[in-house]
């Protein structure tokens, strides 16, 4: 339904986002989508280019007037560093005749050597520029997007990061609203408990002291989602299933959890579930264990998903042993500028692949050509649930 392709190298003259299948009359301002993009660039633990890199965006194609026209939306996201000196030219297109020193000591961890064996690579440049995390800004552009249109139905998506290194939010901790979200990202660390975020800066500050990176986890809240998006009656509609996808395919996730999902399964079956009660109109789930999600659908309570990130395999002091692969002889891997950790850009960058999700099974059930059907055919969904004798 809503289909994203992005383009574009780390180091390259600019990344570039579609997107397709949008209802026609969404407004859409480079502004909201900048402003989004400013959040994930926020972070105790980024490196120096977040300094210097400015997000500059052209809206391509897809908007007239300031809204969706429903054809594919185009945005250019420019690489400004390309256009600040010289470096990045002569690294990613030298003149012709030109060599460019091969990177040839590829990082433990990183995509490097896989993917210089996959596709028959000699310098791993060739597929660190694309591996990179810098993709990310392009999706989060996208989900502005998405983010947009879920307002429409009263969705909003927000994340925190519950984990950095060894610190974590105790579980008793309460967890940020909507209306926290400022808050949220005013804390450096994007964290929501002021002990546990005073405790994961110290853990950055140390690991940065030694040229060390650090994880950590983000958890995602989704408020408002409407009962019934993703399906049980088979397994690529279920939507536990797709946000798992979606989240583990962000740079550096190796974990992704649905609710409670790791810490219930050492729970027996009697307190491993959300009691279920019958409030006024509706059904009430009267905890979260489950994140929201039973049998791939959504039941109408706050969505809860969480992205764990290894810790980034650049180190800004290498000492993981490795090869270089052009005289196959041990060596430490090469160091690239990098942060101490992106566990807090990882939370916006999250949030969007979540709200990517939710928009487009949104556009699955409600379906509607233009906003104004969508957001019908939404509330008409949502007073027939009302009148079902379920
Ligand atoms: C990244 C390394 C750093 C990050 C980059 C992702 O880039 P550089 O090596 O050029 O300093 O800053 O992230 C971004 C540019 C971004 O916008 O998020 C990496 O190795 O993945």
């Amino acid at each position: 339904m809503l289909r994203l392709l992005t383009a574009g190298e780390s180091h390259g003259q600019a990344l570039v986002v579609v997107l397709e299948g949008l209802p026609a009359g969404l407004e859409i301002t480079v502004e909201d989508i900048q402003a989004e993009m400013g959040r994930r660039r926020l972070g105790y633990g980024r490196g120096p280019r977040q300094r210097f890199e400015v997000d500059e965006l052209v809206l391509l194609g897809g908007v007239r007037h300031g809204r969706t026209l429903g054809s594919p939306l185009a945005i250019e996201i420019r690489n400004t560093e390309w256009f600040r000196s010289d470096r990045w030219h002569e690294e990613m297109s030298p003149a012709p005749g030109e060599t460019k020193e091969p990177l040839t000591q590829v990082r433990p961890g990183h995509a490097d050597l896989a993917g210089m064996q996959k596709y028959g690579f000699t310098d791993a440049r060739d597929v660190l520029e694309r591996a990179s995390a810098r993709e990310t800004a392009a999706r989060v552009a996208a989900g502005a997007v998405a983010k947009r249109l879920l307002s429409h139905l009263g969705v909003e998506v927000i994340s925190h990061v519950i984990q950095m290194g060894s610190a974590r939010v105790p579980a008793e901790s309460s967890r940020p609203t909507p209306g926290d979200l400022d808050v949220v990202d005013e804390s450096p660390v994007r964290c929501f408990d002021p002990a546990a975020a005073e405790a994961m800066i110290a853990e950055v500050k140390a690991a940065a002291k030694d040229g060390d990176s650090l994880g950590g986890v983000v958890e995602v809240l989704a408020f408002g989602v409407p009962v019934g998006l993703g399906s049980h009656v088979h397994w690529d509609r279920k939507l536990d299933g797709l946000i798992a996808q979606a989240l583990m395919s962000i740079q550096a996730v190796k974990g992704v959890e649905i609710g409670d999902g790791f810490e219930v399964a050492g729970r027996r079956g009697s307190a491993a579930h959300d009691p279920i009660r019958w409030t006024d109109d509706r059904y009430e789930r009267l905890s979260t264990l489950a994140g929201g999600l039973e049998g791939g659908i959504t039941n109408g309570e706050l969505l809860v998903a969480r992205a764990a990130m290894k810790p980034l395999a650049t180190l800004n002091v290498p000492t993981l042993e490795t090869v270089d692969t052009a005289t196959k002889e041990s060596a430490v891997s090469f160091k690239e500028r990098t942060d101490v950790t992106a566990v807090p850009a990882m939370g916006v960058v999250a949030e969007t692949m979540v709200a990517l999700v939710l928009a487009d099974e949104a556009q699955r059930k409600f379906g509607g050509d233009s906003l104004s059907e969508f957001v019908r055919n939404a509330e008409a969904a949502s007073a027939a649930l009302l009148e079902q004798d379920v």
